[in-house]
């Protein structure tokens, strides 16, 4: 269970962020609207939220969850895989420091971002991606199995549709991952049960199991009631102005 949540809400230059796909340029006002939705249904969920201030200096900064991951054993830091990011976690430790004893960080030349790395459970899968390279993948997967954890780590490398390996799967507990077609063949996932997507949804594979209810993105109707006929209760969150910055719902913040 989760009983906390830090988030950021984006800059005014959010849209000068990093960005791979052709959908337009974000609208500011309607991404801090449907920011506040998205605090409002981790609220409905029963988290207290640690609100950090807009960072002009790092236009990506609303997508806290690259900066750091958060275990029941600890907490790591990371060293995101875009220099432009890299600054973005001096300002996650302080707010996380009141909160976890155990701290580790990925050192150079190793990085990773927190949207590579899903966790099912006591076991944790790693995308290795052109954001989260080799040695950061090993460094963490080496302290997770310190403190008890394991690890498996799935390329995504050659996929050229997901920034990040949580764009393209998701754990909803019970040993059940959402997974985009791309990824349903990979080993790494053969012991646990699949809920596939239509391609055409492919997006709505970054939802978030926060509690009991699973947070999903607006507009991916066959994706939403999936998930309603196996009896989830979803929130469905409008995230147009974020998928157009490569973010998805599990970027928004940093649950524990
Ligand atoms: C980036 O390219 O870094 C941001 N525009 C999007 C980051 C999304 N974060 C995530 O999936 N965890």
């Amino acid at each position: 269970m989760f009983s906390k949540a830090i988030v950021r809400q984006p800059a005014k230059n959010f849209a000068d962020g990093l960005t791979r796909v052709d959908l337009g340029v974000p609208d500011f006002e309607r991404a801090v609207k449907q920011h506040a939705a998205y605090c409002n249904a981790l609220e409905s969920c029963g988290l207290e939220l640690i609100r950090l201030d807009p960072d002009e200096a790092y236009p990506d900064s609303t997508f806290v969850e690259d900066t750091a991951v958060l275990t029941p054993r600890g907490a790591i830091i990371t060293r995101p895989g875009a220099d432009t990011r890299r600054g973005e976690i001096d300002g996650i430790e302080p707010a996380l420091r009141p909160h976890f004893q155990q701290f580790h960080s990925i050192v150079a030349p190793g990085t990773l971002d927190g949207g590579d790395i899903c966790e099912a459970d006591d076991h944790f899968f790693i995308g290795v991606s052109d954001r989260t390279n080799d040695a950061g993948a090993q460094q963490f997967a080496t302290w997770l199995e310190s403190i008890g954890y394991t690890a498996s780590l799935i390329d995504i490398r050659g996929l050229s549709n997901i920034l990040h390996l949580k764009s393209g799967i998701a754990y909803l507990g019970g040993r059940r991952l959402v997974v985009i077609e791309a990824l349903r063949g990979r080993e790494e996932f053969s012991d646990y049960e699949l809920i596939c997507l239509n391609p055409a949804e492919d997006y709505a594979a970054d939802c978030l199991l926060i509690n009991d209810r699973v947070l999903v993105a607006s507009g991916f109707a066959e994706t939403n009631s999936t998930l309603e006929r196996m009896g989830y209760q979803t929130i469905p969150l409008e995230m147009s102005e974020y998928q157009k910055m490569e973010g998805g719902l599990s970027c928004l913040s940093l649950r524990f």
